[in-house]
């Protein structure tokens, strides 16, 4: 499947303005299959446009709840692997990620290259993406031997935006770290990104609330994530709250299209 995923993504983008994505950590340590299952179709009817799968820490092999989720739902199912155990040909695409300001050039063009040649064999869908780790950074910047940005600095991450923007990448990912206190990457830095570069910029880590994923889409991310939340709350409610915060989302970019 060549390019359809991007091609949903960039079409929603014009007529959406904003995109909503869940993400969903298949960990057989806290969860299982089946649970992943459900939030991915509660996630689907709450209205969020894609479904990530992916974490820092991976125990187990994911092949079988990928494949699980992506007969469940009909939106796309993206990986957003952590590591080269992050891969499953089961996905409608992946995120091949590069970790920039990571000090370890494993996270930066290692872990890419020991992926690479199954995941060409296997043609699933990749989409570039340029992974900006912002502090705190959480585990994935602890894993990812990250100098995560400084929360007050925005002239920084726009240097490594605009170096991936000339590089090639599909699309910018800001990252404030899974469970990250702070309602998400601060406005200033999304804005001053947003302002300067025409690449899309997706943003995670600590987006909770509905005002901190308005907050997000009018300080410019064109795509905002929420795992944390939907993991500790969505089977309980429903995903009463998720939709609540998708129409949000998708209210404020309304006012952009
Ligand atoms: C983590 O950005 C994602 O990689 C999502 O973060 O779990 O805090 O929503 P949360």
């Amino acid at each position: 499947m060549s390019g359809k995923v991007w091609k949903y993504i960039t079409e929603k983008l014009a007529s959406d303005g904003a995109l909503h994505f869940t993400l969903l950590d298949p960990d057989p340590l806290t969860t299982n299959i089946d649970e992943v299952v459900q939030l991915a179709k509660i996630s689907e009817r709450a209205g969020s446009d894609a479904i990530m799968i992916g974490g820092s820490t991976i125990f187990g092999y994911i092949d079988e709840s990928v494949k699980a989720m992506t007969e469940a739902v009909d939106i796309p199912t993206i990986l957003f692997p952590g590591n080269i155990t992050g891969v499953s040909a089961e996905a409608d695409a992946m995120f091949f990620m590069s970790l920039l300001n990571s000090t370890n050039q494993y996270w930066i063009i290692g872990a890419q290259a020991l992926g690479a040649p199954g995941i060409k064999m296997s043609e699933i869908e990749t989409i570039s993406m340029a992974y900006l780790m912002v502090a705190p950074g959480k585990t994935a910047s602890w894993v990812g031997d990250a100098k995560p940005f400084p929360r007050d600095k925005p002239k920084i991450p726009l240097m490594y935006a605009l170096a991936a923007e000339l590089i090639g990448f599909k699309l910018i990912y800001l990252e404030a770290g899974s469970g990250a206190d702070g309602g998400g990457v601060p406005s200033e830095m999304i804005s001053m990104i947003t302002q300067f570069s025409n690449v899309p910029v997706i943003s995670g880590g600590g987006f909770n609330t509905v005002e901190d994923v308005v907050r997000g889409v009018e300080a410019g991310a064109s795509i905002v994530v929420q795992g944390t939340y939907v993991e500790k709350n969505a089977l309980a409610d429903n995903g009463e709250g998720l939709k609540k915060r998708v129409a949000g989302l998708k209210a404020a970019g309304a006012k952009r299209v």
